[in-house]
């Protein structure tokens, strides 16, 4: 093992508990609020509103005590509250993968969706329990809650994966996600107005 830079953790179980959502031991944990969130929904008004009124938490993760460091397989849940800003469905931040390596997402409750972008086509896939969405390399990725239930899923990812937040903001992520009689309908994705 001496060609570890970092001596990897010890073997480990993990509970998943799919009913409660929770994985035991936990790791860190992280929350993002309506602010964390600046110049992702189209409608910068109603997001400016939105963290003027409480700044709710969009979003948690919490991750397992595996450590996001090269040749690791970390896993977290996320956790989206259901919610819209002007008619767009919460979501995560989403983020490109600097060195494009895969991820996996697993559904676990509520309904959601994946959607992923790779600069010049996107894709989505349904998520509800028991779905796996599967994201190649090079293909940047966010998740929606679609529904009315907190969306919860985990995700399983290479340790040195990354997160690349600056490649969503500046190619955005193709679609948008919006409410509808329907349920969710897409609309072409644009910038953020001011
Ligand atoms: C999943 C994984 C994490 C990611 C999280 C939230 O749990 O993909 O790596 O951090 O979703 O997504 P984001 O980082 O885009 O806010
Ligand atoms: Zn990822």
């Amino acid at each position: 093992m001496s060609d570890f830079i970092t001596p990897p953790v010890p073997p480990m179980t993990i509970h998943f508990d799919a009913q409660a959502g929770t994985l035991t031991p936990e790791g860190p944990v992280l929350e993002r609020r309506m602010s964390d969130l600046e110049g992702l929904f189209a409608d910068k008004g109603a997001w400016d509103e939105a963290v003027a009124n409480g700044n709710p938490v969009v979003y948690s993760v919490v991750s397992t005590p595996v450590p996001e460091v090269d040749r690791e397989l970390p896993q977290s849940i996320t956790t989206i509250e259901p919610g819209t800003t002007a008619g767009e469905f919460w979501m995560t931040k989403g983020h490109q993968h600097p060195n494009h390596q895969g991820e996996i997402y697993l559904g676990i409750s509520g309904q959601g969706g994946l959607l992923m972008f790779d600069g010049e086509n996107t894709s989505w896939v349904d998520m509800a329990p028991g779905v796996i969405g599967y994201i190649p390399p090079g293909w940047a990725h966010r998740s929606v809650n679609v529904g009315s239930e907190p969306y919860k899923f985990l995700a399983v990812y290479p340790g040195g994966a990354g997160h690349d937040y600056g490649w969503v903001l500046e190619n955005g992520m193709g679609q948008r996600v919006y409410s509808s009689d329907a349920g969710h309908e897409f609309a072409p994705f644009f910038a953020a107005q001011a």
